[in-house]
């Protein structure tokens, strides 16, 4: 397979100005014809036209009104090319034939529980006719789709529905134009059986649009959370970015086959049915979250993607960066701002920064591709999503949100209609504020978690502080050595009484900065960090702080400092920065953790640090706390964020350590963790709101710690909140209590979950997660079985994430000695290769991280990826992920 690099990317020679396509939607096959209006980019060239084509059948070609001769044109299994096209503005009509019935790659046109749906992010439109199916093509698009009326009586695509009547023999037409050029990665239809819950929302302007969110008439009910996100997140973009959705009439539909999350075709969201339908009966507090963050994410895609679209897929982080980033604030907005960076931060070190020393590690914006997929599939979506939304976020801290907000206004200004590249973001942020970024732009280049080490020292006679930097990032693969990066550090100092001190001025190189503004001192500033070694110096400190760095992680780099334990629980108990308070706790945590891990493994009995029960036992009792807080502070960091910090990631000795913390916790803290779960019981009705949700999640996580407990008072008491839960969140929470311990009361609970909710694919799936992902002992003989299971289909992407993806993510189980776990993945990503190269990808990248362990574990992870490498006609995408993580 062929490599495509960032740098030979080359403007196209021909431009599309107008796409009219028609769809014949059939049983059999469907029938799409295009009629493109082509513009050379340069006047009088006639250059070939090279066009993107898979699995297509040509039925004819037509140039200016005239078929084509067959020695006018060449295709072969992925191109259409015309090798000398009329030297002017021309149009192109092409007729193809397609199966979406037998497409089980979910790419292009495809059948979904008896329902035509399309997905052509990234390069899925190539599936449903010839096309320059590259992002920097945008055109104006009409959409004609005729089909049988009873079986798909609802027929959608982008913009606005202009005309539709009846058609000879039972069959119904639809006629869509949408008046905005958008590359063909937007466009989307669907034809089906289906209904909508229909709202309004009346946009700045006075504008009514019409907001319609489609599924199976029997989940109607379940979409109220979903019109309720989609119009917080409508008047939110107006309120914090100024921006008001563009069309008279906004629709989602919910599908229940889907790789991903979601899709932000213009005005025809595609959905997940998971990220669309939820009721306090059937969904978690977490499945609520999630769906406000992705209706609010492809919502906010409107602009940031759609209006203003990338250059070419390396700039992937440009929309999915900054769209990230919105529904990060969104989120943030709706609910507690801490708890939400808290749950980000968590994710970014659980799966970005093992990702990012890794052979997988690439850059925000990567240097090249095999298969574009593949920068979605797993893994790698973190670096070009999540860590470019850190990107984001670094200038929003350094310019303040008014800055922000100013450089958001020029980038529109000067790019809507248009398909721009990272720089384009940058040059607009910086020009908006007149501000100096100097080597900023390294962020989108380099790849690796930068390295920052600090040390501190008081002068008591001249009353100052130094905190001394330097900075390192680690080689990754192809980029052997870096340059120190601009990396802004938020900084508080902390007097004796754990009050922020005043700051009004710093050296840094000699430069005296003053902090104060308005001659008002202030209580944390940002330091802007761009060398290799640099030191800043504050004056007036009248006693030796304690400082609080990187508060609300306003960079995504690991720390070192020299904080020792006792300035840890000092800060703790008291940093003013409700992040760093938990983050003080998580280093407490993580240095406790590995501390007994090598304990574990050098057989010294086990004893927990009565400092550290202490600490969370003042965090539990304290009244003044929010509780979703607490329920995050009391919470071990991740197994995946230890092992990343070992020479060898030990997983056996790392999971071993967890649950010992976890049950000495529950012993001593038996009695607060109680009370802590009378108190919080949930009332009977289901509210989702802030204090609700905290309730419910520190009730929760008092919960599992007490299941570990082998007490049958306890086992009793969370076998009483399963049967009592009025919500999923509680009844789930108490589930998966019971089910850390095999034996009678695990199987009993498991079974009776699935005879409740053996009708809900949505719950089945949560039923088959819990059972994957679960520490007992020989698990994955239980997975395998669970495979044969009749709700079980290697097909639907849920239940493969649910069931296998689950597994994976147990790294005791998964990275089992014996190999049974490698050898099961390697065999499923094989067969599942066949169905959807795709989801094959997402699920091989488990074993991307196979050097992080010890021999034995190596040499049977490589056996698998070598048995996967060797198979006859693998995909693309699997031979990319599995090709590099060898190498
Ligand atoms: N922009 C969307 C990404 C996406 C996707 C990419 C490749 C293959 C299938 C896909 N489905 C959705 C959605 C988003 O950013 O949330
Ligand atoms: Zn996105």
């Amino acid at each position: 397979p062929k490599e495509i690099f960032l740098k030979d990317y080359k403007m196209p020679d021909y431009y599309f100005d107008t796409v009219d396509l028609k769809f014949s939607l059939g049983e059999e096959k469907t029938i799409v014809s295009s009629k493109i209006t082509v513009v050379p980019r340069v006047e009088g060239s006639s250059s070939p036209l090279v066009l993107n084509g898979s699995d297509l059948k040509l039925v004819s070609i037509k140039v200016n009104n005239k078929e084509l001769k067959e020695e006018d044109y060449k295709v072969d299994a992925r191109h259409l090319t015309l090798s000398s096209p009329p030297s002017g503005t021309f149009t192109l009509e092409i007729v193809t034939e397609i199966y979406p019935q037998k497409n089980t790659s979910l790419e292009g046109l495809y059948k979904s529980s008896g329902n035509f749906c399309t997905q052509c992010e990234a390069e899925g439109f190539r599936k449903i006719t010839f096309y320059q199916d590259r992002p920097d093509i945008m055109a104006k698009y009409t959409c004609y789709i005729e089909a049988d009326k009873s079986l798909y009586p609802v027929l959608l695509s982008n913009g606005n529905l202009i005309n539709h009547g009846e058609l000879e023999g039972g069959k119904h037409y639809a006629l869509w134009e949408d008046p905005f050029k958008k590359p063909c990665y937007l466009f989307a239809l669907v034809a089906g059986q289906l209904e909508s819950r229909d709202d309004t929302f009346k946009t700045c302007s006075g504008r009514q649009v019409a907001l319609r969110i489609w599924t199976p008439a029997q989940d109607l009910p379940k979409t109220a959370h979903a019109m309720y996100s989609l119009k917080a997140a409508m008047k939110w973009d107006e309120d914090v970015f100024g921006l008001e959705y563009d069309l008279d009439l906004f629709n989602i539909v919910a599908v229940p086959d889907f790789n991903m999350g979601a899709m932000e075709n213009k005005s025809l969201n595609l959905f997940n049915s998971k990220l669309v339908l939820a009721s306090p009966e059937t969904a978690s507090d977490g499945d609520y979250a999630a769906i406000l963050g992705v209706i609010g994410h492809e919502y906010f895609h409107n602009w940031t993607g759609n209006r203003v679209t990338c250059r070419d897929w390396f700039q992937l982080s440009l929309k999915e960066g900054l769209t990230v980033f919105r529904d990060q604030e969104f989120s943030s907005d709706m609910g507690s701002r801490t708890v939400k960076r808290i749950a980000d931060v968590s994710k970014l070190r659980n799966y970005q920064f093992p990702q990012d020393s890794g052979p997988m590690a690439h850059p925000v914006r990567p240097h090249s591709y095999i298969k574009m997929d593949n920068f979605y599939t797993g893994k790698l979506l973190f670096s070009i999503s999540w860590n470019g939304a850190e990107v984001v976020r670094m200038y929003k801290t350094l310019l303040g949100s008014q800055g922000f907000r100013k450089g958001m206004d020029l980038y529109f200004k000067r790019h809507d209609g248009q398909a721009v590249t990272c720089e384009d973001f940058f040059a607009a942020m910086r020009d908006a504020n007149d501000a100096d970024f100097a080597n900023f732009l390294l962020w989108y280049s380099q790849a690796g978690t930068p390295l920052v080490k600090v040390t501190s020292s008081y002068n008591a006679e001249a009353h100052t502080y130094s905190l001394k930097f330097s900075q390192e990032v680690p080689p990754t693969p192809g980029q052997p050595a870096k340059e120190p990066m601009f990396i802004p550090v938020a900084v508080g100092l902390l007097d004796s009484s754990g009050k922020d001190m005043a700051l009004s001025t710093v050296h840094n190189d000699g430069k005296l900065l003053s902090l104060a503004s308005n001659n008002q001192p202030v209580y944390s500033t940002v330091l802007r960090v761009t060398k290799k070694e640099e030191e800043f110096v504050f004056s007036d400190i009248l006693e030796k702080p304690i400082p609080s760095l990187l508060r609300g992680y306003s960079a995504p780099i690991r720390l070192q400092s020299d904080l020792s334990e006792s300035d840890l629980f000092f800060l703790l108990a008291h940093d003013s920065d409700e992040f760093n308070r938990w983050e003080a706790g998580q280093l407490l945590a993580r240095n406790l953790m590995l501390g007994l891990v090598s304990d574990f493994q050098q057989n010294t009995p086990l004893v927990l640090n009565p400092k550290f029960v202490h600490g969370l036992r003042s965090i539990l009792c304290d009244s003044s706390l929010d509780k979703e807080f607490i329920a995050k502070a009391i919470t071990m960091p991740g197994e995946g964020e230890i092992m990343d910090m070992m020479k060898v990631a030990d997983p056996d000795a790392v999971h071993a350590v967890r649950i010992f913390i976890r049950k000495q916790l529950a012993l001593e803290l038996k009695a607060e963790l109680l009370s802590t779960v009378e108190k919080n019981r949930s009332s009977e009705e289901y509210v989702y709101d802030h204090p609700n949700m905290a309730r419910r999640a520190l009730k929760n996580i008092s919960l599992v710690y007490l299941a570990s407990l082998e007490d049958p008072e306890i086992i009793e008491l969370v076998l009483q909140e399963y049967k009592t839960a009025t919500n999923m969140t509680d009844q789930f929470a108490a589930l998966a209590a019971i089910a850390q311990k095999p034996g009678k009361a695990r199987d009993d609970a498991l079974d009776d979950f699935y005879s409740k909710w053996q009708h809900d694919f949505l719950v089945v799936n949560k039923w088959f997660a819990l059972q994957a992902m679960s520490d007992i002992p020989s698990n994955v003989e239980n997975v395998k079985k669970l495979l044969n299971h009749p709700a079980f289909d290697l097909r639907n992407p849920n239940k493969v994430y649910s069931l296998i993806g689950g597994f994976c993510g147990s790294p005791v189980n998964f990275h089992a000695k014996d190999g049974s776990g490698y050898k099961f993945l390697g065999e499923i990503v094989v067969q599942l290769d066949k169905l959807n190269p795709q989801v094959a990808s997402r699920m091989v990248s488990a074993f991307s991280r196979w050097k992080r362990y010890d021999e034995t574990r190596q040499n049977l992870a490589k056996a698998q990826l070598e048995m996967i490498m060797s198979t006859n006609g693998l995909s693309e995408n699997v031979f990319e992920i599995a090709s590099k993580s060898l190498a």
